[in-house]
């Protein structure tokens, strides 16, 4: 009686390992439709990676072998033939939602067919995703499965001020990473602010020999000194800057994980660290304002050069200039100022801004890029073509995207990154704020506001790590996550797929990938306590 019972429980438990497969692995950000059928599928040392033959296919298959070698300890063969048992990693290269991907699980194998080299790289993503953390999945069978997926919107996309504090080249890779796991496709790099200058520009070395750097003082943390400095100069200095060969590395690492990057040269506030080096382009010639001139032509000459040295590094489009919390006292005291608002018969600094803006925006364009800049670039006259990033809440983005131009939202509630994201005793430095996870979640970057026939002016939305209080890539990784997460179901997955309560459990399985990937996180951005 007691064998009967043995050989039952045995017969019991064999029946439903067979039967019940895995269907949850918490895959962010939720995929739009996703249909179950009974079966699995186990990638074995046999299965074949199949591929066409592209440089772009033989990356996306070499990361994937990558990951099963690390996870599985498999190490599978590519081909470029069809073969049975196989993960067939096609492109279908479509013109609509390039971004999309689809997602089979047959008997015969896995199939990702991307819309694009980009939409199969996502796919990639998914499947990684169905294939961790080891707490759930501890071999390699995937139930059968047909997904089709593409994201809501083409703009997601994260800031990082590398100004306010100096990141290394490999620290900003793994930013990169982070974003790439999580399908965002957009890196807005703040190289320049009063604090420090970050790119090297062969035309004016000084920006990186004396800009990038800042003295020491006793009694201070280096964040809080604005006086640059040699290198050189006795005494401790803090600092750092990206050569050209560092910025292309960073270009190209992004692009094999379709991220686009977005430079950003400040102008014309938020100059300190370039006006020390070159104070000749501010008004009073000491530099101390942190703005340029804009009576002075010859500022504007030494911005474009800037900018014409750093286009062909970034291959991207969108050049970013910054335009935000522009003191105009120095303009409405300086004579050159006040000739050039009679010659262009402006009346205030507002209007002052706005022509500078625009000059800019008419140089930019004849480089064959376009502009972006904070809400400001509104004040006094939006430029031509410009498109806007809307900081200050969503009332510039709706005006903008109202007024027919190209909008990025990234309000500082929710997407303020340097924000708290739970109560300040329990958190490290940050800046004044709250952003919690759920907030984060149900952020929607088009509002009600905007038009009808406006609404398709909102590229998206990006959340902005300011690093005043951030010096570490640790302390990044832990304002990051989870709530990149977040955002990158709040832009990729339509309004219909989110549920709230299902994040929360998705995130928890999550966070054991964060785990695996030894990255910092928030684990108590969940907790109840924090709301
Ligand atoms: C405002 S947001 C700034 C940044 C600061 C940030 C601190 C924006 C365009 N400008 O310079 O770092 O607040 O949260």
């Amino acid at each position: 009686k007691l064998l009967n019972l043995l050989i039952f429980c045995i017969l019991l438990i064999a029946i439903s390992c067979k039967t019940q497969p895995i269907k949850k692995t918490g895959i962010i950000p939720q995929p739009n439709e996703v249909n179950y059928q009974d079966g699995t599928f186990t990638i074995a040392e046999k299965t074949t990676i199949v591929i066409e033959n592209s440089k772009q296919s033989l990356l996306i298959a070499s990361k994937l072998n990558a990951f099963l070698a690390k996870n599985f300890d498999l190490n599978l063969k590519t081909k470029t033939e069809p073969q049975t048992n196989a993960i067939q990693l096609l492109v279908a290269k479509k013109e609509t939602e390039k971004e999309g991907y689809q997602l089979d699980i047959t008997k015969t194998g896995i199939v990702i067919t991307g819309n694009s080299y980009q939409g199969l790289f996502y796919g990639l993503q998914t499947l990684k995703q169905m294939l961790t953390p080891k707490t759930l999945i501890t071999k390699p069978t995937l139930n059968f499965v047909n997904i089709k997926d593409a994201p809501e919107f083409g703009w997601r996309g994260m800031m990082l001020d590398v100004s306010r504090h100096f990141l290394t080249k490999d620290s900003v890779k793994k930013v990169i990473d982070i974003l790439a796991m999580h399908k965002m496709n957009k890196f807005h790099w703040h190289l320049v602010d009063g604090i420090g200058w970050r790119i090297q520009i062969d035309k004016y070395p000084e920006l990186t020999k004396k800009g990038a750097w800042r003295k020491v003082k006793e009694n201070s943390t280096p964040w809080e000194n604005f006086e640059t400095t040699y290198k050189d100069s006795q005494g401790e200095v803090y600092g750092g800057f990206y050569t050209k060969d560092d910025i292309k590395e960073i270009v190209a690492y992004a692009a094999e994980r379709y991220i686009d990057v977005i430079p950003e040269i400040e102008m014309p506030g938020h100059s300190e660290a370039a006006l020390q080096c070159y104070p000749e382009f501010s008004c009073d010639g000491l530099g101390t304002s942190g703005v340029y001139c804009a009576g002075n032509d010859k500022s504007f000459e030494f911005l474009q050069n800037i900018i014409s040295e750093i286009a062909p590094l970034f291959p991207y489009e969108y050049v970013h200039i910054g335009g935000d919390e522009v003191g105009k006292d120095s303009w409405l005291s300086c004579e050159k100022c006040k000739k050039r608002m009679n010659d262009e018969n402006l009346h205030d600094g507002e209007e002052l801004q706005s022509y500078f803006v625009t000059r800019m925006e008419k140089f930019v364009h004849a480089q064959g890029k376009k502009l972006i800049g904070w809400d400001e670039i509104l004040e006094g006259g939006l430029p031509e073509r410009a498109t806007v990033m809307s900081w200050r809440g969503f009332e510039g983005g709706i005006e903008a995207a109202n007024a027919g131009h190209d909008v990025v939202m990234s309000p500082g509630f929710p997407l303020y990154f340097d924000h708290n994201q739970g109560k300040s005793e329990y958190e490290p430095p940050s800046w004044g704020g709250y952003n919690n996870l759920l907030s984060v979640y149900n952020f929607y970057p088009v509002p009600d506001d905007i038009t009808a026939d406006k609404k398709h002016h909102i590229l998206g939305a990006q959340a902005n790590l300011w690093t005043e209080q951030i010096k570490t890539l640790s302390h990044i990784e832990y304002m990051m996550l989870p709530r990149i997460a977040a955002l990158s179901e709040a832009l990729w997955t339509s309004p219909s797929q989110k549920n709230e309560q299902d994040f929360i459990k998705r995130i928890d399985i999550h966070f054991d990938r964060l785990k695996e990937l030894n990255y910092n996180f928030a684990g108590s951005a969940v907790s109840p306590d924090y709301e």
